[in-house]
């Protein structure tokens, strides 16, 4: 039986913009697991009940349920062994680092960029409650937030660096080949790949190698993602 994932969807359900959820189809798809994606908007919170909390990715596997990427991700590594995820305790240790490092600093900057953006592509029926959260959250407009971005972009850019310098020196953050901590960062900037026209990553910046490498990987799953 396939797993089955929930999966955030914008008002197009072929639209998936959820990083959380792109780290999780990245690594099903690194575990050779065939998934079937269930389009999940914000507001449907009886629709994933089952999990006892209201966020996606949720998977279900047989009996299994799992929320939350991080703990799907270990889930999936600790019942499907290889291909490995995290290549081991110490990579999966290094691994929690780069997950809190996306999630703080790098989901943080990429908000500022694109929030605004992520009105016009959600559900109509999810429009209301994303403008009040997230305003609730930022403390002005989404206009607001949204509004100095071409010049707060080069700061955003600034945060991007300790990744310029591993990818120096090696293909995948996971050494000699991807690995989860590859698919974390890839699947943030997922985000605004498939949610925006805003350009994050500046044309001429090293990280797009390894991005456009995690794009052509499990064919082409990333590339051929719906895009604004
Ligand atoms: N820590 C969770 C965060 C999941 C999360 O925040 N997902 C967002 C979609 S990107 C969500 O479901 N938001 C629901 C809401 O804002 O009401 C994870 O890693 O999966």
């Amino acid at each position: 039986m396939n797993i089955i994932m929930h999966d955030l969807a914008g008002a197009d359900p072929a639209l998936r913009f959820s990083p959380y959820c792109w780290r999780i189809r990245f690594a099903l798809a690194h575990k050779g697991l065939p998934v079937e994606t269930i389009a999940w908007r914000f507001t449907d919170k009886a629709a994933i009940a089952f999990s006892e909390q209201e966020r996606v990715p949720v998977i279900r596997d047989g009996d299994t349920v799992v929320s939350d990427s991080w703990a799907i991700a270990e889930y999936l590594d600790k019942q499907y062994e290889t291909p490995t995820l995290f290549g081991g305790a110490a990579g999966r240790a290094h691994a929690r680092f780069v997950n809190a490092w996306a999630d703080s600093i790098m989901l943080g900057g990429i908000a500022r960029l694109i929030v605004r953006d992520v009105l016009d592509i959600v559900d109509a029926k999810d429009r209301d409650y994303f403008r009040k959260s997230r305003e609730e959250r930022f403390g002005v407009s989404l206009e607001d937030v949204q509004m100095e971005r071409e010049s707060g972009v080069s700061r955003f850019r600034e945060t991007l660096q300790p990744l310029r310098l591993v990818l120096r020196q090696q293909n995948w953050l996971g050494g000699a080949a991807p690995s989860y901590a590859d698919f974390i960062v890839a699947g943030t900037l997922m985000w605004p790949r498939c949610c925006s026209r805003f350009a994050v990553l500046a044309g001429h910046d090293p990280l797009n190698a390894w991005f456009e490498r995690v794009l052509d990987l499990f064919g082409g799953l990333g590339r051929a993602a719906r895009r604004p």
